[in-house]
């Protein structure tokens, strides 16, 4: 008698999955004709067909039929909530205007701070679903929401508090980001270190005692922060207990990544101009490296992130949406895989890799879900394909047949 099987909520028989666990020495981790059993959301058993007499397990039972089982996807970096749009500017980009030089100009993040202040929770809310319903229908079973349009401790708590409200709604795991220093606000204008300040004195505490943010994220760049101001949120998040995340080298170096990892950052994004310094720095610390090759096809951008040197050092990647208004107004995380193969040369394995395991891990939820493991969380896709590959070959159409959240069956 076994007494796990035998206390299962629900058992899929006949599967294939590709567990995406290390441990597991095949191309996805790949277990073919196994079972796999879940309680209390949890994944609580991984066993060969011919290993269990299903006949013991008194919960439900779902037939595969062969099809492959995978892990929830996860877009660990997007910006989701804000207000307004930009179109305008895409125009004005595909008449020659940089993005650096609208950001200048006073457009860029401003224009959607503004747009995002004039709202309320509600409307935030309300223009929010229609992109996080595209993210989990196609699969994505945790999303991270990243503050940063607001810009003044009321704003940046009404976006955070918006995060939390619309993913009640939903079923799907949150991890909020407190991105405040994402551009400087006009109240601040020449003053960006008494914003820093601001920031690291009154934000990060109270954001971390109320419990409105895992981690902290700043966009170190030319065009916004410099790498020590990162350094003071770094400290700062730190102090606050929270887990640390960087925009960094997405236009220029400016070993904001470096910086990050000697803070034991869960990630660096953006990347395409990281060098071999900063990647040695990813390694020691065990810092993911996250790409996002969304914003690098809709900005125009040409210089790609160092991918063959990531694989040398053996730095984890993951790929992520940036859905954002301005750099990547694309709700798809499965575009991203098939972006990150046919843009930045990942193979369709390391693409799935990128968007489950090293994506849970860039969220500081690596030992909780990312894997088909015993004792992770039963966040699971059935698909109704051949090979794993098709995940990040095709794109456009979803050929999902469950999406199991929990646990639980969860359509969205
Ligand atoms: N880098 C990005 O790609 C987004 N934020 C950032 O720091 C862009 C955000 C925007 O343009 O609204
Ligand atoms: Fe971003």
């Amino acid at each position: 008698m076994n007494s796990v099987l035998n206390d299962c909520e629900k058992i899929w028989i006949n599967a294939q999955l590709a567990t995406m666990d290390p441990q597991v020495e095949a191309l996805y981790g790949l277990l073919r004709n196994h079972s796999i059993g879940v309680k209390n959301g949890q994944i609580t058993i991984i066993s060969p067909m011919q290993d269990i007499n299903i006949d013991e397990c008194h919960g439900e039972i779902i037939d595969a039929d062969g099809s492959i089982l995978t892990p929830g996807l996860i877009d660990s970096h997007t910006h989701l909530i804000y207000g307004g749009q930009r179109s305008g500017e895409f125009t004005q980009r595909l008449n020659g205007t940089s993005y650096a030089e609208i950001s200048r100009a006073g457009g860029g993040i401003l224009a959607t701070v503004a747009a995002t202040r004039s709202l309320t929770e509600g409307g935030l809310i309300q223009q929010a679903r229609p992109r996080l319903e595209a993210l989990l229908n196609e699969g994505v079973t945790t999303v991270e929401i990243k503050s940063g349009y607001g810009l003044t401790l009321t704003d940046e708590l009404k976006m955070l508090r918006a995060a939390k409200k619309l993913a009640a709604d939903y079923p799907f795991r949150l991890r909020s980001t407190l991105l405040a220093a994402h551009a400087i606000p006009p109240e601040f204008h020449n003053s960006a270190d008494a914003y820093i300040e601001l920031i690291c004195k009154e934000m990060i505490p109270l954001v971390a005692a109320e419990g409105l943010a895992d981690a902290v994220d700043i966009f170190c760049e030319k065009i916004a922060f410099s790498s020590s101001q990162s350094e003071k949120i770094f400290v700062a998040a730190e102090n606050a207990g929270l887990g640390i995340k960087v925009h960094a080298e997405q236009l220029s170096n400016s070993h904001g990544a470096e910086i990050a990892a000697s803070y034991s950052a869960w990630s660096v994004d953006h990347l395409e101009y990281l060098d071999e310094a900063g990647i040695k720095a990813l390694k020691k610390s065990g810092t993911i490296a996250t790409l996002l090759p969304g914003a690098f096809y809709f900005l125009g951008e040409t210089k790609k992130p160092p991918v063959e040197l990531l694989r040398q050092y053996q730095v984890p990647m993951a790929l992520a949406s940036d859905l954002n208004p301005g750099s990547c107004p694309l709700a798809s995380l499965r575009l991203m895989m098939n972006m990150g193969c046919v843009l930045f040369g990942l193979t369709p394995e390391e693409a799935l890799q990128a968007t489950t395991r090293n994506a849970a891990s860039a969220l500081g939820l690596g030992e909780s879900t990312g894997t088909l493991s015993v004792g992770k969380a039963a966040d699971m896709l059935l698909w109704n394909i051949d090979d794993p590959a098709q995940l990040a070959y095709q794109f456009g159409a979803t050929p999902l047949l469950q999406r199991i959240f929990a646990g639980e069956l969860s359509h969205v």
